[in-house]
């Protein structure tokens, strides 16, 4: 299940995170699919509850009611829509499911009009009752909580903040779990990513994902297994450890975006990525997912924070071509929507904020402007010319390794993908002014992070390269954007 299942020549998903399924087939057509995106990570695609204190947080998504296909992004005929359209340019969808829990206690009904009591353990939509779930003769927390996270018992017996917790050992509840997944399957999805996995046992995983039907062959090719990457937050301190999952399927690297904060805030200097991957104990780049955040330690969920946001959007760019230009792990950008932050004594007090919304509560769709930037609330970091033409750098470049390194001993760093492209990032307090070794075959390059190469012209800055593959650059360290980027795809 480790490998992605993207369209070749793809290597990068976006996660467009509260979106629309309407939105998201028009994103695939008019951008994802052109700009070489491989897919998309979307939120999850069933019924979940109505939360309306706070009035619709973006979390009520990870409380499911049933495994109908209706939300706040869509009904289940825009989701069919939404796959067809995205697989038929290319473009993969990728489902968050959440299948270690249903709610919280309370009752009231779904997004899709399924009735649901956390009290009774009452979920008739599905239908789970009492018995599909962990209780005091699985979990001994006491109050049925997880507390201590170093009791792997307790972490995947009890209920994480308080959410109802599924009994994955049963046949019964691995059957409806893989019923959900394999009708995601059908419909077109190429891979999952698993919410909470390390609340789950992998040997339930095993036998779960054991049940998944081979991709439709209408989009793929037969014998296909989904993409799947567990969500397993390991950053060294606990008794759960992502290594149990890799053997199943690759793992959310969260050690990745705590590290590159570190070093694009200047804390470490950025002559130490030399080595960066498997020495900075980090798991084998084909077993992790990497991004530089996510939708919960961008604003302090999921034991977040301490990550570069689109908030910090110099230090982001630059962090973020860092990543795609790097071979290490797949890559996944991270796309939000921008929320008014009220930080209190360290917390922020909005971070439950839902995405830009109706007067009736429902999705506002996302506004293009001539840039390609978006409008209406949505930012949209998938969409900055930084990063997208980062995206075709790694495509341009991939299967190549790190080669011609350079750093200044400090903070400006360069290196070459084989001799397909090259890079220098100047997070130092200096100017670069510098004739580099790039690696690459002479002539005359467009550099992607200051413009765009269009009929024939670089509205960026122009780079030559010398017949003895040397270049001239020159890159202020208070530029916005200290960084540049040429490839053999951009060659004038
Ligand atoms: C609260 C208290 C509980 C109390 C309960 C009683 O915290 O102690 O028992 O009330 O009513 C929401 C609220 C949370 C509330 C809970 C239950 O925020 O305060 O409990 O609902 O009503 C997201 C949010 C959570 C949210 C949850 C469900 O982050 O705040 O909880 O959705 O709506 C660990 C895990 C990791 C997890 C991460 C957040 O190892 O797996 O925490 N990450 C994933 C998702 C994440 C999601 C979940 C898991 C749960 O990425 O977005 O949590 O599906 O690190
Ligand atoms: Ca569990």
């Amino acid at each position: 299940f480790s490998n992605p299942t993207c369209a070749p020549g793809r290597y990068t998903i976006t996660h467009l995170f509260e979106w629309k399924w309407t939105d998201i087939a028009d994103e695939c057509e008019k951008f994802l699919g052109p700009y070489g995106y491989c897919g998309v990570q979307i939120s999850p695609p069933n019924e979940n509850r109505v939360v309306t204190s706070p009035n619709r947080p973006w979390w009520e998504r990870y409380q499911p009611v049933s495994y109908k296909l209706v939300t706040r992004s869509g009904t289940e005929a825009e989701f069919r829509n939404m796959v067809d359209r995205c697989n038929k340019v290319n473009v993969r969808i990728y489902a968050d499911v959440v299948i270690n829990h249903m709610t919280g206690g309370g009752s009231g009904s779904g997004t899709g009009g399924s009735h649901y009591d956390g009290g009774s353990l009452s979920y008739p939509g599905v239908p789970f009752s009492s018995w599909d779930f962990n209780a005091g003769s699985e979990c001994h927390s006491g109050d049925g909580d997880i507390h201590n996270y170093n009791d792997p018992n307790e972490v995947r017996n009890c209920r994480l903040v308080s959410l109802r917790d599924l009994k994955m050992s049963k046949d019964y509840v691995r059957d409806k779990v893989a019923d959900y997944m394999n009708n995601l399957i059908n419909i077109g999805v190429a891979g999952f990513r698993v919410d909470a996995a390390k609340h789950m046992w992998p040997g339930d995983l095993r036998a779960v994902f054991g049940k998944l039907h081979n991709l439709n062959t209408k989009y793929f090719n037969s014998g296909q297994k989904p993409f799947i990457f567990q969500e397993v937050i390991d950053m060294g301190g606990e008794a759960i450890k992502a290594a149990e999952y890799t053997p199943i399927a690759r793992v959310t690297n969260f050690i990745y975006g705590i590290k590159i904060a570190d070093v694009f805030r200047g804390n470490n200097p950025a002559k130490y990525l030399k080595n960066w991957g498997s020495a900075w104990g980090m798991p084998s780049p084909f077993d992790v997912v990497v991004f530089i955040d996510n939708h919960d330690n961008q604003r302090g969920h999921g034991g977040g924070g301490g990550v570069l946001t689109h908030f910090e959007h110099r230090a982001y760019k630059m962090a973020t071509a860092f990543m795609l230009a790097h071979p290490y792990g797949f890559t996944r950008v991270m796309s939000s929507y921008d929320w008014p932050r009220n930080i209190v004594n360290g917390e922020d007090k909005n971070n439950w904020y839902g995405p830009p919304h109706n007067g009736d509560m429902s999705i506002k769709g996302r506004s293009i402007k001539a840039d390609l930037s978006c409008g209406n609330g949505w930012t949209c970091e998938h969409r900055w010319r930084q990063i997208y033409n980062m995206v075709a750098f790694r495509n341009l470049v991939f299967g190549t390794t790190v080669n011609n390194w350079w750093d200044n001993g400090n903070k400006a760093i360069a290196f070459s993908r084989g001799n397909r492209g090259f890079i220098v990032i100047n997070d130092d307090t200096a100017d670069v002014n510098a004739n580099l070794q790039t690696g690459l075959p002479q002539g005359t390059y467009c550099d992607v992070i200051s413009g765009n190469y269009e009929n024939g012209a670089c509205t960026g800055n122009e780079v030559h390269v010398g017949g003895d593959g040397r270049a001239h650059f020159h890159i202020s360290h208070q530029s916005e954007d200290p960084v540049v980027a040429i490839h053999i795809g951009k060659l004038l």
